[in-house]
């Protein structure tokens, strides 16, 4: 038989794992070639937690093979091969020197150093360069361009009704099903500890996985988190598996119990699937319509299947949206101005707040912390206290498995910090101890008292807040979700502030804090 000349080479990256992927569905087995690469580069570039490269490590392996069965001939430079170039601009010099291609095709990156990267690449490699807009989101970047063309304003609830138009997604005709686009007034509630909490569906580790894990202890010992024990799909198929698992077990309750938190309970009625949505593994509209199918057959209420939908047609294609309305100035943004480094619990754990210590011990563990964990304990601490935003993205980039720059960046400055100065979220989100105590069970187990404003034995996040409003009302005062607790504030008798401000400032002086990125990890 002979072979047709080779003439594309294709680039699959780590977070690209889907066989429909624009830049595949572009080629042709019988002509072209695909080159995946495991590069010291992307492995290092953040401190990612183990688990994080051990899954997409793991999951490119597996998927090497799957598009090895579909006919494609792959070339799959591994970590410890002696000829690594060590980067994906090294292995793309290294292929083309071997393969001599005539073209290189790409889906565009989830991150904008690696577009910056691939833009390069013609010059350098005096070659023709497609780069593929990512069909497996819903809405193109350019689309979302185009929503936000001239709106003041880019809130995620009218983005997210145009998504459920386009999708078709609980809709009766114009319409949406029951009459309300968003249920989440009704997805409040405080978890109780004698409720039936399912697990996620967890997977032995074949062959492949347990190589992996041997190189990653071995290469990435220093890095932040635990490899062990490793249980995560690395499969289409098993994480096909846990999410229809998730629907039989968990989704029900996932609306009702989505803002709770409680001691032990690390999954609460969340999915854990963004790590496989957001590396290929999982394809957000399949999962939507199985969501929708669940809530038609009466298994689910609508309030879990429509706050569900809402996370991903909503919030995930939004943030991407502003990451790349807003990159590359949107990284550096720091609207409110905050310096100070990174505690040093933030790596280790170690910290008599139970709520900052429940999360940051189940997230070396897990490589994982629900939104609530993420958003109002480490993500609430960090705009109390002040830290760096630029500092607090590299924590969350590199300690979570799903996270990747375009969906953690929006949700960290923007989100969380409020450092874009409110183009995401409409107000800070900043609490005292007291919404920690209402969602969780964190403070009957706490070292601090949550009712205490001020004093050595006082919840940090208490004084933490108030002085938060303080240094910040000229800013946050014309917020009209905000300006009431401005007027609070300033109703305290100015003994009272001042004890505010001491009990704050004794406390920041008290924390250890971490270096300079990137000597960070533990
Ligand atoms: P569930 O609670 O079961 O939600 C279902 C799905 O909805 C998720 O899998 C996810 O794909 C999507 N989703 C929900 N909320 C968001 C959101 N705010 N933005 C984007 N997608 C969302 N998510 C990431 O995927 N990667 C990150 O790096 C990341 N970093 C974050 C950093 C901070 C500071 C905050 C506050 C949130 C971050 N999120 C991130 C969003 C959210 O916390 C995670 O998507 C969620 O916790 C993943 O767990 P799950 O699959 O169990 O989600
Ligand atoms: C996160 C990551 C890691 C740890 N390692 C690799 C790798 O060795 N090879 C690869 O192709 N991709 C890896 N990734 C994912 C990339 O960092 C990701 O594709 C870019 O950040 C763009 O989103
Ligand atoms: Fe967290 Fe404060 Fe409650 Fe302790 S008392 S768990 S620090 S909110």
């Amino acid at each position: 038989m002979t072979r047709v000349a080779m003439r594309n080479l294709v680039l699959v990256l780590g977070d690209q794992l889907t066989p429909t992927l624009a830049s595949l569905a572009a080629c042709d087995p019988a002509r072209d070639l695909v080159l995946m690469c495991e590069v010291a580069e992307e492995a290092t570039y953040a401190q990612h937690h183990k688990k994080k490269i051990i899954l997409l490590f793991s999951a490119m392996r597996h998927f090497a093979e799957e598009l090895r069965g579909l006919g494609w001939q792959v070339a799959y430079t591994r970590l410890n091969d002696s000829v690594n170039a060590g980067s994906f601009s090294g292995e793309v010099a290294r292929a083309i020197s071997e393969h001599k291609p005539k073209r290189i095709v790409v889906t565009e990156p989830g991150e904008w150093r690696v577009l910056e990267a691939m833009r390069s690449w013609p010059a350098k490699f005096q070659l023709p360069v497609d780069i593929l807009a990512d069909t497996r989101f819903i809405n193109p970047i350019a689309g979302f361009a185009a929503w936000a063309e001239g709106r003041k304003q880019l809130r995620m609830e009218y983005f997210y009704r145009d998504m459920r138009r386009k999708t078709g997604l609980l809709m009766e005709g114009d319409a949406p099903t029951g009459g309300l686009w968003n249920l989440d007034h009704d997805n409040r509630k405080p978890a109780k500890a004698d409720l039936f909490i399912p697990e996620p569906a967890h997977f032995q580790q074949d062959a492949i996985t347990r190589e992996v894990v041997a190189l990653v202890k071995n290469r990435f010992a220093g890095h932040f988190g635990d490899a062990d024990p490793f249980w995560f799909a690395v499969t289409r198929a098993d994480a096909e598996a846990a999410f229809d698992h998730f629907i039989e077990t968990g989704l029900a309750k996932f609306g009702d119990y989505q803002d709770a938190m409680l001691t032990g309970e690390r999954f609460l009625y969340h999915s854990i699937v963004s790590l496989y949505l957001n590396c290929g593994l999982l394809d957000p509209l399949t999962m939507c319509r199985k969501v929708e199918a669940a809530f038609r057959a009466g298994r689910v209420p609508l309030n879990a299947a429509e706050g569900y939908i809402r996370q991903v047609i909503g919030w995930r294609e939004y943030v991407r949206g502003i990451y790349w309305l807003k990159m590359p100035d949107y990284a550096a943004s720091n609207a409110l101005n905050h310096t100070r480094p990174l505690p040093d619990f933030y790596w280790t754990g170690e910290t008599k707040m139970a709520c900052v210590r429940a999360a940051v011990t189940q997230t070396k563990e897990e490589a994982y912390a629900h939104h609530i964990q993420r958003l109002m304990v480490t993500g609430n601490f960090a705009l109390l206290a002040g830290i760096s935003p630029q500092a607090l993205h590299e924590w969350y980039l590199a300690v979570y498995a799903d996270a990747y720059e375009w969906v953690e960046l929006p949700n960290t400055i923007g989100m969380s910090q409020f450092a874009d100065g409110g183009l995401l979220a409409s107000k800070p989100y900043a609490a005292s101890g007291a919404y920690i105590n209402r969602m969780s069970d964190y403070c009957a187990g706490c070292a601090y008292d949550v009712k205490a404003r001020t004093g050595p034995k006082a919840c940090p996040f208490n004084a933490l807040y108030w002085d938060f409003i303080s240094r910040h009302a000229p800013t946050i005062r014309g917020n009209p979700r905000m300006a009431q607790m401005v007027r609070t504030y300033e109703k305290f008798a100015d003994d009272e502030k001042a004890r505010i401000q001491d009990s704050a400032a004794t406390f920041l002086a008290s924390l250890k804090l971490s270096p300079e990125w990137p000597s960070t990890g533990k």
